[in-house]
């Protein structure tokens, strides 16, 4: 069975981040592992949150996988907290990375043009090291944008989008994939650069007419899982999409829906239906 390690907080109430992957990537038939980097009672969307910050058990508990040989077939971090935790992360994938797996970086930080509440936009350039290092990552347009120091649009045409992902690409990073790239009303999809092959694609498929918190994690963890089960990442790109879209279909067919995250768990059924096909 192929294992994947997650890296990242754990949002009790907000749909994002651990609470997302874990589900998710076991879904998809994959052992996931979890190195919660923080505890928070919500996402930092809500007010008055409280968190737990864990950043001092990174080292203990990788240095007990390191001794006990486990091995993982994927890295990923997705939100990480401070300039230390991405830090810290640099070591992590110098200490578990072996020739058949590879790192996968979500820098979970911003969209629709603003950061999180947490960072800055030194923290957004640091990240940037961390990408640098990863062997895949997926930003949206703003993270792409404060990675590269690049303005941000909201319209923009396909010379732009390929722009961005060369410039990330020039980061050192093998593999480019952007989400929420839409060039017409009613359509969005995501856009790829392979380094190794100087190949750009883009998969598109109809937008849905709202924006909604933690569809970013959605994506990373379907597509992470999906290529550690074998998928070109063309394909990958394509289930997560999917899969992504139809969370937001299912959740605005939900009359009390959650403000603060979508109910990718109804449409669980769909994305074992889709990796069947
Ligand atoms: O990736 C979304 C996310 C994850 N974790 C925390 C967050 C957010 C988005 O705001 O606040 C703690």
């Amino acid at each position: 069975m192929k294992k994947i390690l997650t890296i990242q907080d754990i949002s009790c109430v907000g749909k994002c981040s651990l609470t997302v992957a874990l589900p998710i990537i076991s879904a998809m038939g994959v052992e996931a592992a979890i190195l919660p980097t923080a505890v928070l009672s919500t996402h930092t969307m809500f007010q008055n949150f409280v968190v737990q910050d864990l950043t001092n058990q990174v080292k203990p508990f990788s240095n007990h996988w390191k001794n006990e040989n486990i091995v993982f077939d994927a890295l990923y971090t997705g939100y990480l907290g401070s300039f230390e935790q991405i830090d810290l992360m640099k070591e992590l994938f110098a200490t578990f990375k072996t020739q058949g797996n590879f790192t996968f970086v979500d820098p979970a930080m911003a969209d629709n043009g603003k950061l999180y509440p947490a960072f800055d936009e030194a923290f957004a350039k640091y990240m940037s090291t961390l990408c640098a290092q990863a062997d895949i990552i997926v930003p949206n347009i703003t993270e792409a944008c404060y990675m590269t120091g690049t303005e941000y649009k909201t319209e923009y045409d396909e010379s732009y989008v390929k722009d961005l992902l060369l410039k990330l690409s020039a980061l050192g990073t093998k593999l480019c994939i952007l989400t929420g790239v839409s060039f017409e009303e009613g359509s969005t999809g995501v856009m790829g650069y392979d380094s190794e092959t100087k190949e750009f694609y883009y998969y598109k498929h109809t937008k849905l007419p709202v924006s909604f918190h933690g569809t970013g994690d959605i994506f990373s963890s379907t597509c992470l899982g999906a290529l550690v089960r074998g998928m070109s990442w063309k394909e990958a790109v394509q289930v997560a999409a999917d899969y992504t879209a139809e969370c937001i279909r299912i959740t605005l067919e939900d009359p009390s829906k959650p403000w603060y995250g979508v109910n990718f768990e109804q449409a669980i059924p769909y994305l074992i239906h889709r990796l069947e096909k």
